[in-house]
């Protein structure tokens, strides 16, 4: 049974996405058909005794290198299964992942993700089976798993039916990309701290006012590279 959007991830480490898969939304999502997602184990596709997926690295050096017979050929039975979803790699050298690329990539007929390992895949894969680089920021992680999951979260809620609310996803493609204002639930009074007095005023211009200018007061102060630069000025 196949679906409007599925995913193939080749990896070491198949068990580690079970549980984010199965849970909250994405767990509803794959229920409700609106995506799929097929773990393949790399090491299925060896076909030495001892099942090995990596070698030392030519020219000497610390650590191993993921050999390319089982990589390539994991790879062409996803090629094989998907014809038209990009081969993505994951990995510390690639273009940082931002939600561009993930509107961009919620696009695609399917994803085929591939989780570097150890200190990476060897060049020639690189080369002539992938079609694009991906990072997820500039820190350490210790294998492209993390980064994958995280590709799969912020595609597929963009993915039709998925989101139930529509509208969020409309807010945000519209809206400059600013930090959220703060929100409030109940109780009014916790320990002493209290809601603002503007969101119990029912005044929703007001509101609506309030809630841009802490956006920007937010973004200004955290995260001054997202605005325009003549209005990051100031610290204070
Ligand atoms: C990533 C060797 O495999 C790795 C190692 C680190 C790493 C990835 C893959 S992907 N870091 C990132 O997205 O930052």
């Amino acid at each position: 049974m196949t679906t409007p959007f599925p995913i193939r991830v080749l990896t070491l480490f198949p068990e580690f996405f079970e549980s984010p898969l199965a849970t909250s939304l994405t767990g509803k999502a794959i229920d409700r058909g609106h995506f799929s997602v097929e773990l393949t184990d790399i090491r299925a596709f060896t076909t030495d005794k001892h099942r090995t997926c990596d070698d030392l690295p030519y020219g000497g050096g610390a650590g191993m290198v993921m050999k390319p017979e089982p990589l390539v050929a994991a790879l062409e039975d996803a090629r094989e299964a998907l014809p038209g979803a990009p081969r993505i790699l994951l990995t510390p050298q690639g273009e940082p992942f931002t939600q561009q690329i993930a509107a961009e990539l919620s696009e695609e007929p399917g994803l085929i993700l591939t989780c570097g390992r150890y200190e990476g895949v060897d060049e020639r894969v690189r080369e002539h089976w992938i079609d694009r680089e991906l990072s997820l920021g500039d820190f350490v992680l210790t294998g492209g798993e993390v980064a994958a999951m995280a590709i799969i979260d912020a595609v597929t809620r963009l993915l039709p039916g998925v989101l139930g609310n529509q509208d969020s996803i409309e807010e945000e493609s519209f809206s400059r990309p600013l930090l959220e204002y703060p929100h409030f639930t109940r109780p009014r009074s916790f320990r002493g701290h209290e809601v603002p007095e503007v969101l119990l005023s029912g005044d929703h211009g007001r509101i609506a006012q309030w809630r841009h200018e802490q956006a920007l007061e937010r973004t200004r102060r955290r995260r001054p590279d997202l605005l325009p630069p003549a209005h990051r000025d100031d610290d204070p």
